[in-house]
């Protein structure tokens, strides 16, 4: 093999929004497995016009006044529950089109959001989550940039097993299929490599097992999320920030 001749793709993770260096990757790729970013992924499947982020639920409710009450939903979480004064929490199952169609959502959760809006600078930004792997992977390898920060959302600044599950996941697929020499440049996604080849047959189990799996275990009857989240390769919509805060489908 005759590296001069091929492009390098370096690969890089981090498990939480604060361990971010300093970056000058060209694509940012922001995990929230359970469950943000496999909600926005679906919302944007089902037709929604866009996703627009806050850390601050004053600001969000601020700049959703701003819009037309039937061109707008807004969507807040915290510790898993959803918040007083907002139409929906954040689970993939209730972005469906009836609701979401043709609207924008404003989104504020636990993690997922911080994550999203700690890369916000990067060129390329795209939320993935297991439904839609393969068509962000695709998306990356077709950009041919040369660095990619991959980074998951965690739970309050700790690690998290389902999205470094998906870290493994996406490293993987770009692994088998590029036709560039992938470089795994850190210990954090060698061990997400590691995990997605213990768990890959077993997502769901594995979701079920995570520390936030099992809070959202016992707050609730969440089977249908966690099946929901669980799946692998089934949709081909590849959010991304067209414009700084709002994610669109792409
Ligand atoms: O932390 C987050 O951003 C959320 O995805 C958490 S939850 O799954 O909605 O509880």
């Amino acid at each position: 093999m005759n590296l001069e001749l091929k492009l390098i793709i370096n690969l890089s993770y981090y498990h939480v929004a604060d361990d971010v260096p300093e970056t000058d990757s060209e694509i940012a790729v922001v995990i929230d497995v359970l469950r943000a970013t496999t909600t926005i992924s679906w919302a944007l499947k089902n037709g929604a016009d866009s996703i627009q982020v806050f850390s601050d639920l004053d600001l969000l409710k601020d700049t959703a006044s701003n819009w037309d009450d039937d061109k707008r939903i807004m969507l807040a979480e915290r510790g898993g529950k959803t918040m007083n004064g907002f139409d929906l929490g954040n689970s993939p199952l209730s972005v469906t089109k009836e609701i979401v169609e043709g609207k924008r959502l404003f989104m504020s959760t636990t993690n997922g959001t911080k994550s999203l809006k700690k890369v916000q600078n990067v060129e390329y930004l795209f939320a993935m989550s297991l439904p839609n792997r393969k068509s962000v992977a695709e998306r990356i390898m077709s950009l041919n940039k040369e660095n990619v920060l991959i980074l998951g959302s965690g739970w309050e600044g700790s690690y998290s097993l389902e999205d470094s599950l998906a870290a493994g996941a996406l490293a993987s697929y770009i692994i088998e299929n590029s036709n560039s020499y992938v470089d795994i440049s850190n210990d954090e996604l060698q061990a997400s490599l590691a995990l997605w080849n213990v768990w890959k047959n077993n997502i769901l189990e594995c979701l079920k097992t995570a520390t936030h799996g099992k809070r959202l275990t016992s707050l609730g009857d969440y089977e249908d999320d966690f099946k929901c989240c669980s799946q692998l390769d089934c949709l081909d919509i590849v959010p991304a920030q067209l414009e700084r805060g709002v994610i669109r489908a792409s």
